[in-house]
């Protein structure tokens, strides 16, 4: 049940008190808060299937699992189904799109011949719900990609083709960035690997290079484009071999300075992606991050307030890094109603990123520094039960969205109303 914004407002001005008795300025924590944009995935509307040729199957060795009546059939739907997720979430967001996600009318468009006009419609309607947009190549799903090679192909042939689709999205990305004026994150990621041990690592890495130095050869304003490069531990039918490993993208965009992307999904499961950027961060400009939750593998679930999370966001807050970092989600679950999982997604990282603007962080770094190790893990211990969601339901108040799960009748509402009556498949 919705609570009335006065015991919102009263229950926040305790935990305001709360706060700064701990050194903590609740309103300034929401001010940054409210700066902060994720960009949403469009592909979580669709199970990542995009609207290039109806019943695509999709590659890559990527998985969606599940079967939830209503997902999105065409470029309509989707808008529909965006705009009643960024309804529910507190604060302005980005949209992620995918190639796979033009809009060419009636007309099959070959991925290498993209052009900003089959994205226009999105930019408009990205414009009239003040939105900016980010972009991703699409190097799966299609019959030149089935060998499980792209870029880094042994034939000249398929290689050209593909370098031609980066090109293509890169000009994409900066139309997007200069007429939405924001950057547009260009990002690649490529499934490029072998089932099992290779005889040659070294053949596909040193084509992917070169491939990249292609897509990558005509410059574009910073404030127009960024491009970002995404690596990947292992895929289903790469398990042995991925070209694109965190160690080539890392060198690769160290040297030729671009963004590189760490998926929370594309490491050991036992790696901590948060302690990689401020390692990361002393090398490149800027990070996109993918947020995603693996279960056993990278199975890209919905993304929950974990401590994995937790420790990304203080990461970003402790080190000031949150201009030089980028956030994306990236997961794809079909087993659930795939509005709600955009919104638990993006509230459960907002979420995380207020727990970490809610730290003491000078008083902390002042512990640490002085050797006081016992008086730091006390004050982390006590900051885990501060009231925090007392700050949080005042930021949603405040942003014009529901409170606590309020939000989830809304989805449940709109389910009834306009996805149950999506037939399954037909349009
Ligand atoms: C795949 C990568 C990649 C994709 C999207 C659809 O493992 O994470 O980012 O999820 O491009
Ligand atoms: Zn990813």
């Amino acid at each position: 049940m919705a609570r009335s914004s006065g015991n919102i407002e009263k229950a926040y001005t305790l935990a305001r008190e709360q706060y700064a008795a701990l050194g903590v300025d609740t309103d300034r924590a929401l001010d940054r808060l409210g700066a902060i944009s994720i960009s949403l995935h469009c592909w979580q509307g669709d199970d990542v299937g995009g609207f290039e040729s109806p019943g695509q199957q999709l590659g890559g060795g990527l998985a969606v699992t599940g079967n939830y009546p209503g997902k999105a059939r065409n470029l309509g739907e989707l808008r529909a189904d965006l705009e009643k997720a960024l309804e529910l979430i507190p604060g302005r967001h980005r949209l992620n799109l995918h190639a796979i996600y033009a809009d060419t009318g009636s007309k099959r468009v070959e991925r290498h011949q993209l052009e900003p006009e089959h994205f226009q419609s999105w930019i408009d309607w990205a414009m009239e719900k003040k939105i900016k947009l980010d972009f991703n190549p699409t190097f799966f799903s299609h019959p030149k990609a089935a060998d499980g090679f792209t870029l880094s192909h042994s034939d000249p042939g398929i290689r050209q083709f593909w370098i031609e689709h980066g090109i293509a999205c890169r000009k994409i990305g900066a139309a997007m960035g200069r007429q939405l004026a924001s950057p547009c994150i260009a990002n690649i990621w490529i499934p490029d690997g072998l089932k099992d041990t290779p005889a040659d690592r070294k053949g596909p890495r040193e084509r992917l290079a070169a491939s990249l130095d292609a897509i990558f050869k005509e410059s574009f304003p910073a404030k127009h484009l960024l491009d970002a490069v995404e690596s990947k531990l292992f895929g289903i039918g790469s398990e042995s071999y991925v070209v694109g490993s965190h160690e080539f993208y890392l060198g690769y965009a160290v040297k030729n300075r671009k963004l590189l992307c760490l998926d929370l999904g594309h490491f050991h499961l036992t790696e901590s992606i948060a302690d990689k950027i401020s390692a990361v961060l002393l090398w490149v400009d800027q990070l996109l991050l993918h947020v995603s939750r693996g279960v056993r593998w990278d199975s890209d679930h919905v993304v929950i307030l974990s401590d994995e999370i937790r420790a990304l966001a203080q990461e970003l807050v402790r080190g000031e890094f949150l201009d030089r970092a980028h956030i994306g989600l990236d997961f794809f679950d079909a087993s659930i109603n795939r509005i709600a999982a955009w919104v638990i997604g993006s509230r459960a990282t907002l979420k995380a990123l207020l727990l970490a603007l809610l730290e003491p962080a000078e008083r902390l770094r002042k512990l640490e520094a002085e050797g006081d190790f016992t008086a730091r893990l006390a004050l982390f211990e006590e900051l885990k039960t501060q009231p925090a969601g007392a700050v949080w339901n005042a930021y949603c108040l405040r942003q014009n969205v529901p409170i606590g799960p309020a939000w989830l009748e809304e989805v449940k509402s709109y389910e009834k109303k306009v996805l149950s009556k999506r037939e399954r498949g037909a349009l």
